[in-house]
């Protein structure tokens, strides 16, 4: 029936049309290994060559979608290996959502969570694929598959983490010079405390006017943050990220309470019901988002929801992903009403190559969001192949 004054549409799409072709036909992985510029340094591990599984889906159409699921270290920064991550996405995840519609977002989500319990880093990796592929197919980038972007760059900052000062400031004072990044996160905890606060207080005088954000990774007991957290507001750190193990919510909360600098919740909360509880327990006021954490690109965007209807500020976290797993981020976090933080996207610069063609850009401190369709990016076909492990 026509409304008067509304013009019937000359193409009406039925649903039927609409899912068409969206079939999602084969889920394929592959583990990559990807040298880093240097060594990355956390208080519990170290690389110099960050690995990732790289899920590839196609649908029934001939789009194809990528997806990036993230590790460090091995099982080592969370319990998921890129080992276990392909075997469980071939075996579990792939037969969940194989014949189903790639437009079928939720329903998607829930066979995989029904095939597989947590891995979250598995069920993110083809999520963000199916997100790429229906976008592609569509012709709509990703983030209005999310409720479409209130944002197209975000605010970046650098990890430093050779623990050497001197290289750090030349690293960071490069950074400022190519106005890539102003803001920076050091990691302690894998020197003792008293030389970590020297080499903090050697890379922040050397570094005038840059907000310090600092990251233990679980490195420190209760009785060592509140001795120097102390040192930290003296310093200037304006964020202080997982300074306890994730069990320690009581001890990370009487640190909390002590402290001038807000605490920043990561590895202690991955699903809803931790963050709640972390939030409840005053454990953390700002919240971290990982793909990695939350399993998938709508799970993430509701990990934001609950962070914030607990009162806790958001910070778009990262697990060093190369511009493809960057570009699933972003699609979630340009949607986020806030983002207090800003991200610290910075792993398609720490990788010595990136997979992807080079779509997602910084500049002027900002990470910019890949406009095209799906995540907004392509494969690097060439480094793809050559950094796939073979055999
Ligand atoms: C973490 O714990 O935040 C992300 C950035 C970085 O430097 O380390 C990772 C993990
Ligand atoms: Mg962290």
């Amino acid at each position: 029936m026509n409304m008067p004054g509304i013009a019937a549409p000359s193409h009406p799409i039925a649903l039927g049309d609409l899912a068409r072709g969206r079939e999602i036909v084969a889920v394929e992985t592959v583990i990559v290994d990807v040298p880093t510029a240097r060594q990355h340094r956390l208080s519990n591990t170290e690389i110099t060559v960050q690995s990732y599984v790289i899920v590839k889906v196609a649908l029934a159409d001939g789009t194809l979608g990528y997806g990036e699921a993230a590790t460090l270290g091995g099982p080592r920064w969370a319990e998921e290996s890129v080992e276990a991550i392909k075997a469980n996405i071939d075996s579990y995840l792939a037969p969940a959502v194989l014949g189903r519609s790639a437009l079928s977002f939720e329903a998607n989500q829930l066979a995989m969570q029904m095939a597989a319990s947590r891995n979250n880093a598995a069920r993110g990796g083809v999520d963000a694929a199916l997100f790429d592929a229906a976008g592609k197919s569509l012709g709509l980038p990703a983030h209005h598959l999310l409720g479409g972007a209130l944002r197209d760059r975000i605010e970046v900052l650098w990890a430093l983490a050779s623990g050497d000062a001197d290289q750090e400031i030349e690293e960071a004072r490069a950074k400022l010079a190519a106005r890539e990044h102003r803001r920076f996160k050091i990691k302690l905890g894998f020197h003792s405390p008293a030389e970590d606060m020297a080499r903090l207080a050697r890379i922040m005088a050397a570094l005038p006017g840059c907000e310090i954000v600092c990251d233990v990774n679980q490195g420190w007991s209760e009785a060592t943050a509140i001795r120097y957290v102390p040192r930290l507001a003296e310093l200037g750190v304006v964020l202080i990220e997982q300074p306890l193990r994730p069990g320690l919510a009581a001890a990370t909360a009487r640190v909390a309470a002590r402290s001038p600098i807000p605490i920043m919740t990561d590895e202690a909360a991955f699903t809803g019901p931790e963050i709640v509880a972390q939030a409840m327990a005053g454990a953390g006021s700002v919240y971290s988002l990982k793909l990695v954490k939350s399993g998938g690109l709508m799970e993430l965007k509701r990990a934001a929801a609950i962070a914030q209807a607990c009162g806790m500020e958001l910070y778009g976290g990262c697990l060093l992903e190369t511009g493809l797993g960057a570009a699933a981020h972003l699609a979630v976090f340009s949607t986020l009403p806030r983002l207090e933080w800003g991200c610290e996207h910075f792993g398609p610069r720490i990788v010595k190559t990136d997979l992807t063609n080079g779509e997602v850009v910084f500049r002027d401190f900002h990470i910019h969001c890949p406009p095209g369709p799906g995540l907004g990016v392509t494969i690097n076909e060439t480094a793809l192949r050559s950094l796939t492990r073979k055999g």
